[in-house]
């Protein structure tokens, strides 16, 4: 953004009405015995604040709201969820896969839980006038932590998550104890960052093409309503018509938070969107970051300039503003972070996202000098020998060739339907996967059901480690070079889903199917129906939807794995470039 832009933005801001409420907290469902039993409607709703329009929103107990509540639930419990679905009828059920349709299917993802697969089951369809009942359960060792859950129909995910089907879910442990009391006498708010956007701004995210098919820009709801064929009528009506583009936490634009001097609260932040990445800074405050991705690290860091949120990441900070005064949580643009964050048309301004007033008597509260210890399915792999690594995987992201220029993919191709597998992993084992982007933007990298561990990359223009460190766990990644993560397939055998999380891009094909075997001998694909490849195996159920496959790489096989040889000389160059730094 050119420093122009920053300025209007600020003029804009200034002109804007601000609600300056006091942040509401979403309304948290909680379990109780180790059951957590609930249903939400999705229906129609008219979101009312900055921008008045109709979408699609949660109900719970007969009353919408965007985001929906939060669910609250302990590591072992069971979460059965009924998801209704109460939209208009009428639309076709039929589609292709890759292209952007089905506006009122829908069904749910739960965003870092530790689940069963088939639980957790993106290809579930949930048409109108439809429900179904999901069940979760827990491992009783399931890491405390904040995740989230959104609409993952491929085709409508961009639109239902721009549109509001999102939501929080917080794991907090079985025993209390293993959180330091340091950091449970903390008060605790949770701040979910959506983002609405009305005004119509092409910008160009196709470097090399003027066909814009899938473009790395921020699309406005009204783009992607009309493309998916919504029947509702959006009627937005601005509060400010200088104001179109603006992020809400908890629903509300710029809402403001109570703090004394000194003391110290855990913000909860949870950027439930599929667009943008922003740079958090609270000038005056300090930060000091405890999780990322819902996972603790093992000590709070110090002192930090900014959180770097990309899509759909989380972070738990600790914060104190140490003066009584008006503070402000904002996201900006700091050129001296050009090189370091990507996707600079997908870069945000935004001055103030919540203003926090500061006032009273001062508090002296001390930080935590250790956080809860991580389970063992999280246990450090950095150091694990090559021999004990069963597995490798490489997901390229990158454009195709071909008419479809700027058309994004994985591995050379669109996603080929849930039955086709691009990687055969064994239960309980230990994968390595390179994650490659050498494009001029950055694709956030997404795993289902697992986090992933990173180990290295060969990216090195952050060399503070703002955007990920290694060694930390997530489970989004921006993909810069190339970059290596290893995760255990525990527990959970059946189908891990990954996909670029601009969810635009997954809605229009950069998404794969990858399956977790019981065992290399045992497995008899019972417990799954898809196929590795191309290659159908008939006890497998064969191949559903097929693809005509566009290689860009010569040394990709056919089942997209990463030829040995290719894998050595790319660990050698890692090895090279990172002896060099
Ligand atoms: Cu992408």
């Amino acid at each position: 953004m050119k420093t122009w832009h920053i300025f209007l933005a600020l003029f804009v801001n200034a002109l804007a009405i601000h609600d300056f409420q006091d942040l509401r907290q979403p309304t948290e469902i909680i379990s109780q015995n180790g059951a957590l039993n609930f249903t939400f409607t999705v229906d129609v709703f008219r979101y009312i604040g900055q921008v008045n329009y109709t979408t699609r929103a949660y109900y719970y107990h007969g009353v919408g709201s965007i985001p929906g509540p939060t669910w609250r639930v302990k590591a072992g419990d069971t979460i059965t969820f009924t998801l209704k679905n109460a939209l208009p009828p009428g639309q076709s059920t039929e589609y292709e896969h890759n292209t952007m349709h089905s506006p009122d299917t829908t069904n749910m993802h739960t965003h870092g839980l530790h689940v069963n697969p088939y639980e957790d089951d993106v290809f579930i369809e949930v048409h109108p006038e439809e429900q179904h009942v999901y069940t979760y359960v827990l491992p009783d060792n399931h890491a405390p932590g904040m995740h989230w859950y959104h609409a993952h129909h491929h085709g409508a995910t961009a639109f239902q998550v721009i549109g509001g089907l999102a939501g929080a879910i917080i794991v907090d442990p079985v025993d209390d104890s293993i959180i330091p009391p340091e950091l449970s006498n903390m008060d605790e708010i949770v701040m979910i960052l959506q983002h609405m956007k009305f005004d119509s701004d092409p910008g160009n995210g196709c470097p090399n093409s003027e066909n814009f098919v899938n473009a790395f820009r921020p699309y406005s709801y009204l783009e992607i309503s009309d493309e998916i064929g919504d029947t509702l009528d959006v009627n937005p009506s601005l509060a400010n018509t200088s104001l179109a583009d603006f992020y809400v936490v908890n629903g509300q634009y710029q809402p403001r938070i109570q703090m004394r001097p000194g003391e110290k609260k855990v913000f909860r932040l949870l950027h439930a969107a599929g667009t943008h990445t922003l740079e958090i800074e609270i000038p005056g405050c300090n930060i000091y970051r405890i999780s990322r991705d819902g996972v603790y690290r093992s000590e709070p860091t110090d002192a930090v300039d900014v959180i770097v949120l990309i899509q759909a990441s989380r972070a738990d900070i600790i914060v104190d503003c140490p003066r009584p005064g008006t503070f402000i949580l904002k996201s900006t643009i700091d050129p001296s972070r050009d090189n370091i964050v990507s996707s600079n048309v997908l870069r945000y301004f935004q001055d103030p996202i919540l203003t926090i007033e500061v006032s009273g008597d001062e508090l002296i509260m001390p930080l935590p000098s250790q956080l809860p210890p991580l389970p063992s399915y999280l246990s450090d792999l950095q150091n694990v020998s090559r021999q004990d690594i069963a597995g490798q995987y490489r997901v390229d992201f990158g454009q195709l060739r071909g008419p479809e220029t700027c058309n994004f993919g994985i591995n050379g191709m669109l996603f080929r339907g849930p039955d086709v597998y691009d990687h055969i992993m064994t239960l309980d084992t230990i994968e390595e996967w390179m994650i490659k982007d050498t494009g001029p933007e950055s694709h956030p990298f997404h795993l289902h059901v697992n986090h992933f561990q990173v180990i290295s990359t060969t990216y090195q223009d952050d060399p503070n480690q703002i955007v990920f460190e290694i060694g930390e766990w997530r489970d989004t990644l921006a993909a810069r070079d190339v970059t290596t993560i290893r995760f255990r397939t525990d527990t959970f055998p059946g189908v891990l889903v990954l996909h670029c999380h601009y969810l635009r891009h997954e809605d229009l094909g950069m998404m794969q199917v990858t399956y977790i075997e019981s065992s290399p001998e045992t497995d008899t694909g019972d417990h799954g129906t898809g196929s590795i490849g191309q290659e159908a195996e008939p006890n497998r159920g064969g191949i559903k939807h097929s693809e005509s496959i566009e290689l860009h790489e010569s040394d990709i096989n056919s089942s997209g794995q990463f030829k040995s040889s290719t894998y050595v000389f790319f660990t050698t160059v890692m090895i090279v470039v990172l002896s060099i730094i």
